[in-house]
C-alpha cells in the first residue's frame, strides 16, 4: 500500500509518475510537526541555515526500535544502515567523500524502515533536505524539509524488497544503456589528443586486455565550448571515431552543464536568443565560472530550454558518438561574479594594522570559500511555466533535468538505438533517463568498501547503471588497490578506470603482472552475458541487480547485518576484498554455497578445492561450503564468487571487446538444490533495443536429474551449453 501526503503546494518534481489519491488522515506513526518547538535535531549539531533549513520548517519525527535497520539514501557516505549519522540532500560537487561529509552529488530521499514495522519513505521535495537518522539521538529519526510545500510517500510492502519494487514502479522503469557499455571502460583527465587515445587503445590491444571504450575528457573541446571539438587536437572527427570503432572501440565525450560566453560561440548564442539560461533576479543571465571561464547555465527546469540543449547532443551524434556523461551538473560554481566582488569588498575593508589570530582566518577564508556557495544558489532563477523559481528551493533538480533533457533528444534522434548516459548529479527520477557514476572518490581502500556499500543503496532507488571510479579519481593508485578494485568493479554494471590529471597514471598496462590484469578484464567479458543478462531482469522488473544479505535472507539474523558481501541477480554472491595486503577474508554464508575460484592463470588449484574446465581451457577452482562462518584465502589476482544452491550461472569465452563475444556457446555452472532442480533465465537481446519486452527476450533453462544420476538441460533457446552440475 501506498500512502500519498501532500503539504502545502509542492512543486511538481515528476518523480512519480504513479497519481495516488491524497491521504487525509494523520501518519500514524510518523510524528508530523509544521513548526517544531524543540528541536531535537539541532542539539548537538548545528542547522545548516546557510542552505536554507530553520527552525520554522516542519519537522517529522519517528522513534526507531533499538533493533531497526534503516536503508536507503542511494548515493551517501558510509554504510548501507544509515542510522547513527547524518545526511543531507544537496547536490554538491565534493572531492572529498569522507564519514564527516553530509552530502554527495545526488539527491536520493527515499529511506526504508526495516524492523517489526517496516516501510518505505520518500520525501518529494527539490530543495535541501536533513535526514538525522540517530545522529541526535540514536533512537530518532528526524526528517526536516528546508522548507514547507512537500509531498510524503509512505510505503508498505511485505518484504523489504516488495517495498523497493513498488518504489521503483511508482517512478518508473531504469534507464537501460546499450549492452556495449557493460564492457571495460578506460578514462582519464589529461588525454589530450587523438594520439594519446590511439596510444591508450593500442596498449590495451597489444596486451590483449580487453577494452570497449574510451572516455573524452573536457580536453576535448575547444575551450571547454560544450559541443565543439578541438580541431588541432582531434583532427576528422568523423573518422577518427569510424576509425576507432573498426576497433571496437567506442569514445565517450564529457558534456559539462555551463556554457561559455563567447561572442560567435553558436551554442552561446542560441542560448541568448532562446532565452534559455538562468536569470538574476533583475531579469539579466546569472554569470558563473567554471571551466570554459565566465558561463550561463542552461534553464534545465524550463522545458523549452531542455529540448534545445538535448537537440544539440545530436551534433555528436551525427558524428558517430554513442555515449556521454554529463558532468558539473550540481551545478557547480567555482565562483560568481557577485561572490568574487564580495571578497574584494571584504578585503579592502580589512584593518591589517590589527590582524589577530581570528582576523588571520576571516582573512584567509576570503578566497577558500567562493565555489558552490548557498549564497550564489540563490542568485539565479528557473522559469517554470509562469513562474520564476529561485535556484536553491530547487537546487536538486537541475542535474536531473540535464540528463532528462539529453534521453529525451535520444528519443527523437536515437529512436531505435539506445544511447550510453549517466551524470554526475541526480534526484530520483533521473534514474529513468541515465545512470550515475559516484563522482571524485580518492585511490583509498576506504573508498573500495564505499563503491561497495553504495551500489545496492542505489539500486534501491532505481540507479541501476552505475560505478565508481575504478582505482580511485583522485590521489596515486597502487598496482594491489587497482587489481582488489578491478576484482569487484568487474560486477559493476559500469565498469571504468578513471582518474584525475595529474595523478599516478592507472591504465591497467602501466604496471607489471600484466596477466594478472588481463586475467581479471577477461573474467569481466566472460560474464558479461550473464550480468548483462541480470542487469535487463532487475531493471525490466523493477528490482535489484545489487541486494544486501537482508534482502534474501531476512529471517537470519547475521545475515541482515552483513554490508561487506552482495549478492548479484538471482545466483551469486560475491564477497570482495578490500584491504590492503589482507591474503583472504571472512565470509558469513546463511546457507551452503558453491565457491567458485577464479585463478591467475597458471596457479595451481588450492588444497581441498576441486578444477573445472571451461569450454576454452580455462580451469577454475571450486569447493562445497556449507553455511555459516569461514575464512577463504583470496590472492592477489584471484576472484571468488559463491553460487547458490538451486541457481545457475553462465560463462562466455572472452573476447577483446563486447561484439566480438561468441554468446552462442556457454560454460553453464549449476548447483541443484534439495530437491535435484536447477533453475535460471537468460535474457537475450540485440543489446540496443529501446523497448525490451521481457517475456520475448527470456529464456528458460532448467536443470533436473533423473534416477539414475544423469542430468537434463531444458532450455528455450539454441546455445550449446556445457554444463557443469554440482549438488551439495
Ligand atoms: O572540476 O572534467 O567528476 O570525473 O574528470 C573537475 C574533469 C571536473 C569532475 C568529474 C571528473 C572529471 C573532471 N570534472
Amino acid at each position: 500500500m501506498v500512502r500519498k501526503f501532500v503539504y502545502g503546494k509542492p512543486l511538481e518534481t515528476e518523480a512519480v509518475l504513479t497519481a495516488f489519491e491524497e491521504c487525509e488522515e494523520e501518519l500514524p506513526f510518523l510524528l508530523y510537526e509544521k513548526h517544531s518547538e524543540v528541536s531535537p535535531d539541532t542539539d548537538s549539531f548545528s542547522l545548516p541555515t546557510e542552505l536554507g533549513f530553520s527552525e520554522k520548517n516542519p519537522l517529522f519525527t519517528y522513534s526507531m526500535k533499538p533493533d531497526d535497520i534503516i536503508y536507503g539514501l542511494g548515493e551517501a557516505v558510509r554504510g548501507i544502515n544509515k542510522r547513527g549519522w547524518r545526511y543531507i540532500s544537496f547536490c554538491a560537487d565534493d572531492p572529498d567523500h569522507t564519514e564527516s561529509k553530509f552530502s554527495l552529488y545526488g539527491a536520493h530521499n527515499f529511506l526504508m524502515i526495516l524492523g517489526e514495522v517496516s516501510f518505505g519513505l520518500f520525501f518529494d521535495f527539490p530543495g535541501a533536505v536533513l535526514f538525522d537518522i540517530g545522529a541526535s539521538d540514536y533512537d530518532r529519526l528526524f526528517i526536516r524539509p528546508s522548507g514547507n510545500d512537500l509531498t510524503v510517500y509512505v510505503i508498505e510492502r511485505e518484504s523489504p524488497l516488495e517495498i523497493v519494487r513498488e518504489f521503483r514502479n511508482m517512478t518508473g522503469r531504469s534507464y537501460l544503456p546499450p549492452r556495449w557499455a557493460f564492457g571495460f571502460q578506460q578514462s582519464r583527465w589529461g588525454y589530450q589528443s587523438a594520439d594519446d587515445v590511439r596510444q591508450i587503445v593500442q596498449e590495451y590491444r597489444n596486451n590483449h586486455i580487453p577494452l570497449d571504450s574510451v572516455y573524452l575528457d573536457i580536453d576535448y573541446m575547444t575551450n571547454y565550448k560544450d559541443f565543439t571539438i578541438d580541431k588541432h587536437k582531434f583532427p576528422a572527427f568523423p573518422s577518427f571515431v569510424t576509425e576507432m570503432k573498426k576497433d571496437h572501440i567506442r569514445l565517450v565525450p564529457i558534456i559539462d552543464a555551463g556554457v561559455k560566453i563567447e561572442d560567435g560561440y553558436d551554442v552561446y548564442e542560441e542560448g541568448i536568443a532562446g532565452n534559455y539560461f538562468c536569470k538574476r533576479k533583475d531579469g539579466s543571465d546569472f554569470v558563473a565560472g567554471v571551466w570554459p571561464g565566465i558561463t550561463h547555465f542552461p534553464d534545465f527546469l524550463n522545458k523549452d530550454a531542455r529540448k534545445w540543449f538535448g537537440g544539440l547532443y545530436a551534433r555528436l551524434l551525427s558524428k558517430g558518438i554513442e555515449g556521454f556523461w554529463n558532468d558539473m551538473n550540481e551545478p557547480a560554481i567555482f565562483y560568481s561574479e557577485e561572490g568574487v566582488k564580495n571578497a574584494w569588498d571584504r578585503l579592502s575593508a580589512f584593518d591589517e594594522t590589527s590582524l589577530d589570530v581570528e582576523g588571520f582566518f576571516q582573512l584567509t577564508g576570503i578566497f577558500t570559500q567562493l565555489s558552490s556557495q548557498p549564497a550564489d544558489y540563490a542568485r539565479f532563477y528557473h522559469r517554470v511555466g509562469r513562474k520564476n523559481i529561485r535556484h536553491d528551493k530547487v537546487h536538486n533538480l537541475y542535474g536531473y533535468n540535464m540528463t532528462r533533457a539529453a534521453s529525451e533528444a535520444f528519443d527523437r534522434y536515437s529512436p531505435k538505438k539506445r544511447i550510453l548516459l549517466f551524470s554526475r548529479s541526480s534526484y530520483i527520477g533521473m534514474h529513468r533517463y541515465g545512470g550515475i557514476w559516484t563522482g571524485d572518490n580518492h585511490s583509498w581502500w576506504s573508498h573500495l568498501l564505499l563503491n561497495i556499500k553504495m551500489m545496492p543503496s542505489l539500486n534501491m532507488c532505481g540507479f541501476l547503471y552505475s560505478g565508481a571510479d575504478i582505482g580511485g579519481f583522485g590521489s596515486d593508485t597502487t598496482q594491489d588497490l587497482l587489481l582488489r578494485w578491478l576484482a569487484f568493479g568487474l560486477f559493476t554494471p559500469l565498469m571504468r578506470n578513471h582518474s584525475a590529471i595529474g595523478t599516478r597514471n592507472q591504465e591497467c598496462f602501466r604496471f607489471g603482472h600484466i596477466e594478472s590484469f588481463r586475467n581479471l578484464i577477461n573474467l569481466r567479458y566472460r560474464l558479461l552475458p550473464f550480468l548483462y543478462s541480470e542487469f535487463m531482469k532487475a531493471a525490466l522488473t523493477d528490482s535489484m541487480y545489487f541486494r544486501t544479505l537482508l534482502f534474501d535472507y531476512p529471517q537470519d539474523s547475521h545475515a541482515i547485518h552483513v554490508e561487506d558481501q552482495l549478492l548479484l541477480g538471482d545466483s551469486l554472491m560475491l564477497a570482495p576484498v578490500y584491504e590492503q595486503n589482507a591474503v583472504g577474508r571472512y565470509v558469513y554464508l546463511p546457507e551452503d554455497m558453491l565457491l567458485l575460484r577464479f585463478l591467475a592463470p597458471a596457479s595451481s588449484i588450492p588444497e581441498g578445492e576441486n578444477s573445472l574446465s571451461l569450454q576454452d581451457g580455462a580451469v577454475i577452482s571450486t569447493k562445497y561450503c556449507t553455511a555459516g562462518h569461514h575464512y577463504l584465502p583470496v590472492a592477489l589476482d584471484e576472484v571468488i564468487v559463491f553460487l547458490r544452491k538451486g541457481h545457475l550461472l553462465l560463462l562466455c569465452a572472452p573476447a577483446e571487446a563486447e561484439e566480438l563475444l561468441n554468446t552462442e556457446e556457454l560454460d553453464l555452472v549449476a548447483v541443484l538444490d534439495d530437491a535435484k532442480q536447477a533453475r535460471g533465465s537468460f535474457y537475450v537481446d540485440d543489446g540496443f533495443c529501446k523497448d525490451p519486452n521481457l517475456e520475448e527476450n527470456l529464456v528458460q533453462i532448467q536443470l533436473e536429474s533423473a534416477a539414475d544420476g544423469s542430468v537434463f538441460v531444458h532450455a528455450g533457446n539454441t546455445c550449446t551449453y556445457h554444463e557443469h552440475v554440482f549438488s551439495l
